[in-house]
């Protein structure tokens, strides 16, 4: 089977089955290995499960405090949140006091050895007590478990249960330590689960309507929740919850009142879109909105379900009719540029055929930092023959790649932008966007520029060590 093994990788072998090399014809289950542990001496860009739960499930939500059960590294860490934007509005109409308040409220224990020793629980009790008198408007307060609380077993479920009764507001322990799973995934399983089991079902909508849905799987990165949100308003279609882009933690509540639910990020909220199915017989539809034919293909199955179709064709052509004229002039300008992508794992496969297909680029490769089989068995549908397909890649693969392959673009993360910045390559942030949003028919536009001003500017020009020879360089020095 074609597996690859990175020179740097030599002394960690069993890395090479977790880079596959799409050959056509290779029987459906040829795939990277996957969701493992990483293989110790390989220097992972993984998160951990605390980062999934607390960095993606929950951390977008508007009204809620966050208390870090741990020593004050992980809250630091838990600190740095996405750009997930959001508007002071609340479900009724009043206004909630600061805004972008998920960003930059966070609070920690600060476990030292003696609470190892003899335990944190008394010490998170006071926390919850001062984090609410700190911020007495938040609407809940929920708790995390570290790798550390996860050690010494403090029971967050307990002290969530006696805070709640004695601030008055709901206070939910989300459990999922560091190391639950291989990777931030496990984190977002956690994330789902416990919503569901504490929070869906335990409020009721202001109003509902026969065309309202839970858009699941949405974080609102750079805005991206907010187009989608003007879509499907022009269709007719109302969204009751968003899990969990600009969202506050009642609407979670009554995600059960939706007529169907739409999920966005398919690896991150699956899980609860299944849960709601099984117990509230609501179904579900897995989405895409990447690109001008995703896009249009998708907004057209939602608005199918509520029988909307014709508003859906409405505004497919009209937004098409207006993003066409800058559509083709980017095609135009990165038609034949080679590109990598560098995700957690799902924009891997949204953004592998609208490059192609929309705007002309070759993927060389993809990777994942977390995906499952289902994730990758899209990836590898979605690329050519020849290009890699990369499980858990570290940081001197990406560098050999960078060194040996013909790429002129890399779409990654903060952790690959400046590394392939110093080795020539230009790159574009897919994770947090460089000035999104990149979802949806103008959000393409917008990817398509970023790309565009990222590939163009004329410093990749000055970089002399990109012409010079290792002989000709020690001449340049002298
Ligand atoms: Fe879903 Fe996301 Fe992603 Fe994700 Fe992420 Fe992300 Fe990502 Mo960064 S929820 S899986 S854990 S689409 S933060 S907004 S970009 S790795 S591919």
């Amino acid at each position: 089977m074609p597996f690859k093994l990175f020179d740097v990788s030599k002394p960690i072998p069993e890395r090479k089955e977790h880079t596959y090399v799409k050959k056509c014809g290779d029987p459906e289950e040829c795939l990277p290995k996957c969701n493992i542990k990483t293989i110790p001496g390989s220097m992972t860009e993984r998160g951990c499960a605390f980062a999934g739960a607390k960095g993606v499930i929950t951390g977008a939500i508007k009204d809620v405090a966050q208390v870090v059960h741990s020593p004050i590294g992980c809250t630091t860490y838990g600190y740095g949140s996405k750009r997930y934007p959001t508007t002071t509005k609340m479900p009724d109409g009043s206004t909630f006091p600061v805004k972008d308040f998920n960003i930059k409220h966070i609070v920690g224990t600060d476990l030292q050895e003696s609470d190892v020793v003899f335990g944190g629980m008394k010490k998170l009790r006071q926390t919850v007590r001062e984090t609410n008198k700190e911020f007495p408007f938040v609407n809940a307060i929920y708790l995390y478990a570290t790798c550390t609380t996860g050690l010494i077993g403090d029971d967050m479920d307990a002290v969530a249960k006696e805070m709640e009764e004695e601030i008055g507001k709901p206070v939910i322990a989300f459990n999922a330590p560091g190391f639950a799973g291989p990777t931030q995934s496990k984190g977002h399983q956690v994330g789902n689960n416990t919503i569901f089991d504490k929070i869906v079902g335990t409020t009721e909508p202001p109003a509902t309507t026969p065309y309202d849905i839970n858009l699941i799987g949405e974080y609102n990165i750079d805005g991206d929740l907010w187009l989608l949100q003007e879509y499907f308003e022009e269709i007719g279609i109302n969204i009751l919850t968003t899990f969990t882009g600009d969202c506050c933690h009642e609407e979670l509540g009554w995600m059960h009142r939706a007529k169907l639910s739409v999920v966005r990020c398919q690896r991150s909220s699956t899980y609860i879109a299944d849960l709601i199915e099984q117990k509230y017989g609501i179904p579900y539809i897995k989405t895409d909105f990447f690109g001008v034919k995703y896009t249009s293909d998708n907004l057209r199955a939602v608005a199918k379900f509520f029988g909307l179709e014709d508003k859906a064709e409405e505004l497919i052509a009209k937004r098409i009719a207006k993003i066409s004229p800058e559509l083709e002039f980017y095609k135009k300008k990165l038609t034949g540029k080679k590109v990598f992508l560098f995700s957690g794992g799902p924009k891997s496969y949204h953004l592998a055929v609208p490059l192609h297909e929309e705007l002309g680029m070759e993927t060389t490769g993809v990777s994942s930092m977390f995906e499952h089989e289902d994730g990758f068995e899209k990836m590898k549908k979605r690329v050519k023959e020849g290009a890699l397909i990369i499980d858990d890649p570290n940081t001197l693969e990406l560098e050999e790649l960078v060194e040996d392959y013909d790429i002129d673009l890399i779409l990654g993360g903060v952790k690959e932008k400046y590394l392939v910045h110093k080795l020539g390559v230009p790159s574009v942030l897919i994770h947090s966007y460089e000035n999104g949003p990149y979802m949806g028919f103008e959000g393409f536009i917008n990817l398509a520029r970023d790309m565009y001003t990222a590939l163009y500017n004329p410093v990749w020009n000055m970089l002399e060590f990109q012409e010079t020879e290792d002989s000709d360089m020690d001449e340049e020095v002298e």
